[in-house]
C-alpha cells in the first residue's frame, strides 16, 4: 500500500487509513500505538478485549508466580488454552484452562497438566512457550515447546488426543532453537515445521527457518523462511514465530514477534506475513510496520516488561482470537476478524 498522506511529526509517518476489503468499505483505524491522539505508529487491527487480562496468576487452582505465552485450540466446541505457568521456583510447566467461549468462566486443571520429564537433562529447567497444533491427518494435537535447560534451549514434541496422557517425543532440534510450530496438514506428502535457530553471527542474530519431515521427528530440507531485519526496525536482529500459521484462502497467515533491545530492556512487537499455500516457503507479503505492541499497564509492568507473547490463535467464526503473554505475568486477549487482518497485509 503506498501512503498519500504523510504525518507531519516524522519522515515516513503514514496517517492512511488501511482499507478493508471483505464487508463493504470498513476502514480499519490506524490508531495511535500509546493510547493519546496524533501521530500513529504501528497498524492498530486487534482488538484488546475489555475483560483483560483474562487470567491471572490469582485465578490458578495452586500457587502461581505468573502465567503467560498460552497455545490455544479448539477442542469439543470450547476454547482450551495450554498455558505456561511459572512455580516459585522460576521453572515452568504447562497447564489447560479450557472456557466455552474463550473468553471467560475458564476452567483450570487443578494441577498441572504437563512438567517437566526430568529424565530428560534438556528439560531440567522447565517446560516453556507450547504451540498447540490440530493435525486431522493423525486425529491428535501436536505440542511444540521450548525444553529449557543450561544445555541450551531446543525445540520438544509430544502428541496428544485429549491433553490428559502425551505420547513424548523427545527432542526434535538441536539448541539453540526456539519459538516452533508444525503447519496443520501434511503439504506435498510432508510435514513442515517453522522455528528459529540462533546464532552468533554477527552478534546475536535469529531468523526463521522451515524444514521438512516425513514423521515429525526427522527433520531436512532446511530453507530460510523469514529474516530479521537490520538496524533500526523493530524486527532487527531477532525474530521468531508466535501463533502457528492459519491458512486462508489466500494464503498461510503468519504472526510473528521482533525483539527491540535498548539500554532500558526490550520490546516485544508482532508483525504479520503471508506464505504462499503450495510452498509455504515463498513469502508473499510482509508488513513493514508491526501490528500489535505493548500498550496496558499488564504489558509494559510485569516480570519481564513491554512484552506481549501470543503463543496460539483460535478462528471462530472468521473471528481471529489472539491469547498472548502480557509482560511474562498474565493472559491477554485480542480479537480481529480474519478479513482485516488480510486486508492489512502490505
Ligand atoms: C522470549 C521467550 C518468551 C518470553 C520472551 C520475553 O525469549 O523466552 O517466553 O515471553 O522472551 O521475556
Amino acid at each position: 500500500m503506498s501512503c498519500t498522506s504523510e504525518g507531519a511529526g516524522f519522515p515516513g509517518e503514514c496517517l492512511c487509513p488501511v482499507k478493508s476489503t471483505g464487508k463493504g468499505d470498513r476502514m480499519v483505524e490506524i490508531m495511535e500505538d500509546r493510547g493519546g491522539a496524533g501521530k500513529s505508529a504501528g497498524i492498530e487491527v486487534f482488538t484488546r478485549h475489555p475483560q483483560n487480562p483474562i487470567l491471572v496468576p490469582a485465578d490458578w487452582p495452586y500457587p502461581a508466580n505468573s502465567v503467560f505465552n498460552p497455545g490455544a485450540t479448539r477442542i469439543d466446541g470450547e476454547t482450551l488454552l495450554l498455558v505456561r505457568v511459572e512455580d516459585g521456583r522460576g521453572m515452568s510447566h504447562l497447564t489447560a484452562a479450557r472456557s466455552r467461549d474463550g473468553i471467560g468462566d475458564w476452567r483450570i486443571d487443578k494441577r498441572p497438566t504437563f512438567t517437566p520429564d526430568l529424565s530428560r537433562p534438556e528439560e531440567s529447567y522447565g517446560v516453556e512457550d507450547p504451540r498447540v497444533i490440530r493435525l486431522d491427518e493423525e486425529d491428535c494435537w501436536a505440542v511444540l515447546y521450548t525444553a529449557y535447560s543450561d544445555r541450551g534451549p531446543l525445540v520438544s514434541l509430544a502428541l496428544t488426543k485429549d491433553f490428559v496422557s502425551f505420547d513424548r517425543k523427545g527432542a526434535i532440534t538441536w539448541p539453540d532453537n526456539k519459538d516452533a510450530a508444525f503447519f496443520p496438514r501434511k503439504i506435498g506428502g510432508k510435514w513442515w515445521m517453522i522455528h528459529r535457530p540462533t546464532t552468533g553471527f554477527g552478534g546475536a542474530r535469529g531468523h526463521m527457518w522451515v524444514s521438512r519431515s516425513p514423521d515429525m521427528v526427522h527433520w531436512g530440507e532446511h530453507d530460510i523462511f523469514l529474516e530479521a531485519r537490520s538496524g533500526g526496525w523493530w524486527d532487527a536482529n531477532k525474530i521468531g514465530l508466535n501463533a502457528p500459521p492459519l491458512e486462508t484462502p489466500e494464503g498461510w497467515l503468519i504472526l510473528y514477534h521482533g525483539v527491540r533491545v535498548s539500554g532500558a530492556g526490550v520490546n516485544y512487537r508482532l508483525g504479520l506475513a503471508l506464505a504462499d499455500l503450495d510452498r509455504p516457503d515463498r513469502i508473499i507479503k510482509r508488513n513493514d510496520r508491526w501490528i500489535f505492541g505493548p500498550r496496558e499497564a499488564y504489558e509494559r509492568n510485569g516480570d519481564v516488561g513491554n512484552v506481549v507473547f501470543p503463543c496460539g490463535w483460535t478462528l471462530v467464526d472468521g473471528r481471529v482470537f489472539m491469547y498472548y503473554g502480557g509482560a511474562d505475568t498474565v493472559v491477554g486477549l485480542a480479537t480481529a476478524d480474519l478479513s482485516d487482518l488480510l486486508a492489512c497485509l502490505e
